[in-house]
C-alpha cells in the first residue's frame, strides 16, 4: 500500500512559529490585550485572518473590516522581515535526516501548511526538492481543524486518507489529521497534543524503525 507522509510546515519543519508569535503579539499588545504563549496555542495552525479573529475575541474587541485588512496587512509585513534571511539552519532537529530517510525509502512526502508564505521558506531552507505534493494556504479555503488541506495533499499524490502519516505541532492540526481519519503525530509537548495518535519531543525523537513500521503497513 502506497503511503504518503505529510508535514505541516510552521513548528514541525522549522521554527517559524515563533516569528508568527512575535508578530501577532505585537498587534495583541497594541490592542491592549495582554497576549500569552498559552493565547499562542490557539493560533497555531490556523490561518492568518481566523487568527486575527481570535485575537479579537480574547480582548473582547469589534473592529470594523478596514481595521482588520490593516492590522492583517501589517502582521504579515512583519512576519515577512522575519523570514527574509531564513536559510537551512533554521531547519528543527531532526526533519533533514528524515526526509531523507524517507526519499531513500521512495516514500511520497507532502506539506500541508496552513501558510500562504510556505513556498519562499520551503525554497530558503533548501528542501523544497524533497517534496512530492505541496498543499498551502492558497489552495484551502478551509482553515485547520477542517481537514481540507491534508485531505488535498493525500489525493495529489493518488493515496487514501487511512495511509497518510501526518506530522503536526497544533491542536487544530492534529484535529484535522484526525477527522481526515489519517495517522497524526504530534510533534513538541504530549500534554498540548492530547489528541494525538502518537507524541515525539521532535523528530530526533523518531527512530527509523517508527518510519518502517508505516511503510510496511
Ligand atoms: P500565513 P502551519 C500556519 O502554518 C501557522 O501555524 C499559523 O500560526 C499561521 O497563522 C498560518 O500558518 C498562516 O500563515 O500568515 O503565513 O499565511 O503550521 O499550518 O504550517
Ligand atoms: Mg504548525
Amino acid at each position: 500500500n502506497k503511503k504518503a507522509f505529510i508535514f505541516d510546515l510552521d513548528g514541525v519543519i522549522v521554527d517559524t512559529a515563533r516569528y508568527h508569535y512575535l508578530a501577532w503579539k505585537k498587534i495583541a499588545n497594541q490592542l491592549g490585550i495582554d497576549f500569552t504563549l498559552d493565547h499562542n496555542e490557539l493560533l497555531k495552525g490556523v490561518s492568518r485572518v481566523r487568527s486575527l479573529d481570535i485575537i479579537l475575541e480574547i480582548g473582547k474587541i469589534d473592529l470594523i473590516q478596514e481595521e482588520k485588512e490593516q492590522f492583517l496587512f501589517q502582521k504579515n509585513e512583519d512576519y515577512l522581515i522575519y523570514i527574509t534571511n531564513m536559510n537551512e539552519t533554521e531547519i528543527l532537529p531532526g526533519v533533514h535526516k528524515t526526509l531523507q530517510f524517507l526519499k531513500e525509502k521512495k516514500q511520497l512526502i507532502a506539506l500541508g501548511s496552513a501558510s500562504k508564505n510556505a513556498r519562499p521558506i520551503l525554497q530558503k531552507t533548501g528542501i523544497i526538492d524533497y517534496f512530492d505534493a505541496i498543499v498551502d494556504g492558497n489552495d484551502v479555503t478551509n482553515a485547520k481543524p477542517d481537514p481540507e488541506v491534508f485531505l488535498i495533499a493525500a489525493k495529489s499524490l493518488n493515496v487514501l486518507p487511512e495511509n497518510a502519516i501526518v506530522f503536526e505541532d497544533s491542536v487544530a492540526g492534529i484535529q484535522a489529521a484526525n477527522i481526515a481519519n489519517m495517522t497524526s503525530v504530534g510533534i513538541g509537548n504530549a500534554s498540548v497534543l492530547k489528541e494525538a495518535k502518537y507524541t515525539f519531543e521532535d523528530f530526533t525523537a523518531i527512530k527509523n524503525p517508527f518510519i518502517e513500521f508505516f511503510i510496511s503497513k
